[in-house]
C-alpha cells in the first residue's frame, strides 16, 4: 500500500520482532496510524528469548520490571512465576504481547533483511530480504538487538568433530539430550555460568573450558508470592517511575556511599547481606556508588567475591582458577548464577584453564589444548556475540553516496545518541551503540528509544518533512562525549564485549553510553524539545 502517491510502499520497515521490534510496530501502527512491515529471521517472535533456549537460560533482571510498561492492562494481567523467569516464560510473555496487540499480521517471519539502500531522490529506503522481496519505506528502524550475532570462534578442526556441537544463542528447539554424554562447554560469561550447573546435572561428565574467570553473584531466585505480586501491581506506577529516573533503569535506590567511606566491618556486612539475602544486580548497583570508577573501592568488592569463591569451592587449586584477578569487578557484564561455583565440587565436573594452556584444535573426538586432550561427545559454545554492531553490519546497508555502514564504522561505531548515523537518513537504531542500552534494564531502554523515535517520526509528519538525519557535527560531539564519560570509569580495564574485545580484529571502542539512563533520557527529550537539535530536517519536494 503506498503512503503517498508515488511514495514508498510503506511508511516504515522494522527489522526484528523481539522486545524492541514488537513495541516499535505497535507504536507506529496503532498509535501513529502508519503502515508498517516488520521482518523477523526466526520462526517466531521473541528475539533474544526466541533464540537463547540453552539449559538454564533465564533473565538476570527481575521479571516485574524486565517487562513492558507501556500498557497498564498488560502489566496488570500478566502473572510472573518467579523473580528471575526462565526463557520459556519470557517467550510466552512476548508471544502474548504479539497476540494481545494483534501484531503478527504485520510481521514476516522466516525472513532476513539482507540489504537496505537509501534513495536520495525519494528520501526512502529500498529494503531487500533473503526471499527476494523488495520494499520501499520512508523510515527504516533497526530492532535487531544488541546481542544477536552469535560468535563461534574459529578454532581449527571444528568441521572434523564427529560429535554434536551447538552455540547457546542458536539452541535447537527440541533441546539436547545430555544423558550419558561427555560434554565440553567453552565460555564462562553469563551464559556459560547459567548453563554449567544444569548441564552438569544432566550429563555424564562436563568439562568447562575457561579463558577468563568471572565475578558471579548468586541470583537468589524464588517464586513470586501472591502477596508480592499484588504489592507490585498496586505500585506499578511508582516502580516504573523509579526505574525511569534511575541511573541504570532499575527501580531501586542506588547507594549514595563510597565503599571507602565506611569501616571494613560495615562494608563486609553490606556485601554479605547483598550476597546471601538479596542476590543479583543489587550487589553492584545497591552497594556502593564508586565500584565502577574507583579501583580501590572496586577491590573491596572483588576481594569479597574471590573469598566467597574460595569458601565455596572445596579444591583450593580449582577455587584459585575460578577466582577472577587482573580486571575490576563489573567491567565485564556481571553474571548472576544459581549454584555455579558449587558445581565445581561435583565429581563429574572438570575445570580446564585455557588461559594457561590454550585450545589448539578440535579433533574428531574432542578438544585438544596445550595441556592435554579431552574426549567429548558434545561441544557447547557459550562464546557470546558480536555485540552491539554485529547484527546491523550483517545487513548490506548503504547510505548517502553509496557509503556502506561497514565503511562508516570501520574505526568503531559512530552515532548520534545511539539513535542515528550521519549519512544514513531516516534510519533509526533501537538501543544502538552510543546509548545506555546494555548497561541498563533493557526493556526500559527499549521503550525510551521506541517512544522517542515514534515521537520524532510524528514530528516529521506533522511538519510535512520527509527526511531526518544526524549532522556530522552532532555525531562527532556525541561520540567524543561517550568516550570521555567511559574514560572516567574502569570499563576499559577488561577485555569485554562492551569494547568488542571478544571478536578478533574488532576495533576496541567502548560502545554503550555509561553516563546514566536518566541523564541520557533527559538529553534526548531536550533535543526533541529544541526542534531536534543536531539533526538536519528537510522536505523532498518530489514526493510531497
Ligand atoms: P560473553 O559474556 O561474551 O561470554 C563469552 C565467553 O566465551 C567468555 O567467557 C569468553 O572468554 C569466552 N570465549 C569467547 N571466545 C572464546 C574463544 N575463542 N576461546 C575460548 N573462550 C572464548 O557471552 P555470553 O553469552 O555469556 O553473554 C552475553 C550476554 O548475554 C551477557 O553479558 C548478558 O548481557 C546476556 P573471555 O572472557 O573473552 O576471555
Amino acid at each position: 500500500m503506498a503512503t503517498t502517491q508515488g511514495g514508498p510502499d510503506v511508511d516504515a520497515v522494522v527489522v526484528g520482532a523481539g522486545f524492541s521490534g514488537l513495541y516499535m510496530l505497535h507504536r507506529l501502527r496503532d498509535v501513529l496510524g502508519l503502515t508498517v512491515r516488520a521482518y523477523e529471521a526466526g520462526d517466531g517472535v521473541g528475539g533474544t528469548w526466541y533464540w537463547n533456549r540453552y539449559p538454564g537460560a533465564r533473565c538476570d533482571s527481575e521479571s516485574y520490571y524486565y517487562s513492558y510498561s507501556f500498557s497498564d492492562e498488560l502489566q496488570q494481567e500478566w502473572v510472573w512465576s518467579s523473580k528471575y523467569p526462565e526463557q520459556p516464560e519470557i517467550l510466552r510473555y512476548l508471544d502474548h504481547v504479539a497476540d494481545r496487540f494483534d501484531l503478527r499480521r504485520d510481521i514476516r517471519l522466516r525472513t532476513r533483511v539482507t540489504s537496505a539502500v537509501f534513495d536520495e531522490d525519494s528520501d526512502s529506503w529500498r529494503i531487500g530480504t533473503d526471499d527476494g522481496e523488495e520494499v520501499t519505506a520512508r523510515f527504516l528502524i533497526s530492532a535487531v538487538g544488541c546481542l544477536s550475532a552469535a560468535n563461534v570462534p574459529p578454532i581449527p578442526g571444528l568441521e572434523s568433530f564427529e560429535g554434536d556441537w551447538y552455540h547457546t544463542g542458536a539452541w535447537p528447539h527440541e533441546g539436547v539430550d545430555f544423558s550419558g554424554k561427555r560434554v565440553g562447554l567453552i565460555g564462562t560469561g553469563s551464559t556459560g555460568i547459567q548453563a554449567t550447573p544444569v548441564i552438569a546435572a544432566q550429563s555424564d561428565h562436563l568439562t568447562v573450558f575457561q579463558r577468563t574467570p568471572n565475578y558471579s553473584v548468586p541470583a537468589r531466585n524464588f517464586a513470586m508470592s501472591d502477596e508480592w505480586q499484588a504489592e507490585i501491581k498496586a505500585n506499578y506506577a511508582d516502580i516504573r517511575q523509579k526505574a525511569r529516573n534511575s541511573f541504570g533503569g532499575f527501580p531501586y535506590a542506588p547507594s549514595e556511599k563510597s565503599a571507602l567511606e565506611v569501616t571494613p566491618e560495615e562494608r563486609e556486612a553490606t556485601y554479605e547481606q547483598l550476597w546471601s539475602e538479596e542476590g543479583g544486580f543489587k550487589f553492584i548497583y545497591g552497594s556502593y556508588n564508586d565500584l565502577l570508577t574507583n579501583e580501590a573501592a572496586n577491590d573491596t568488592a572483588a576481594e569479597f567475591i574471590r573469598n566467597k569463591i574460595r569458601s565455596i569451592v572445596h579444591d583450593p587449586e580449582v577455587a584459585e582458577k575460578l577466582a577472577p584477578k587482573g580486571y575490576p569487578y563489573g567491567t565485564k557484564r556481571p553474571p548472576i548464577d544459581t549454584h555455579y561455583f558449587e558445581t565445581f565440587n561435583r565429581d563429574n565436573v572438570t575445570l580446564v584453564d585455557i588461559r594457561e594452556a590454550p585450545i589448539t584444535e578440535i579433533t574428531p573426538t574432542g578438544i585438544r589444548t596445550e595441556g592435554g586432550e579431552y574426549p567429548l561427545d558434545i561441544i557447547v559454545f557459550a562464546t557470546g556475540f558480536d555485540a552491539m554492531t554485529g547484527s546491523l553490519l550483517k545487513i548490506d546497508m548503504r547510505g548517502r553516496g553509496g557509503l556502506t555502514l561497514k565503511e562508516k564504522w570501520e574505526g568503531g561505531p559512530l552515532t548520534y545518541l545511539g539513535l542515528q548515523v550521519a549519512g544514513f537518513p531516516n534510519l533509526f537504531v533501537i538501543t544502538g551503540p552510543g546509548s545506555p542500552s546494555v548497561l541498563t534494564n533493557m526493556p526500559g531502554a527499549i521503550e525510551q528509544h521506541v517512544e522517542w523515535i515514534s515521537d520524532c517520526i510524528a514530528y516529521t509528519r506533522s511538519h510535512d518533512l520527509t527526511c531526518i538525519e544526524a549532522t556530522e557535527e552532532a555525531e562527532d560531539a556525541w561520540v567524543d562525549h561517550v568516550r570521555e564519560i567511559a574514560d572516567l570509569t574502569l570499563f576499559s580495564r577488561a577485555d569485554s564485549w562492551y569494547l568488542g574485545a571478544n571478536i578478533p580484529g574488532k576495533k576496541r571502542v567502548f560502545m554503550p553510553y555509561v553516563g546514566g539512563f536518566q541523564p541520557y533520557r533527559e538529553r534526548c527529550d531536550e533535543i526533541a524539545a529544541n526542534g531536534y537539535e543536531g539533526f538536519a530536517l528537510s522536505r523532498h519536494t518530489a514526493t510531497t
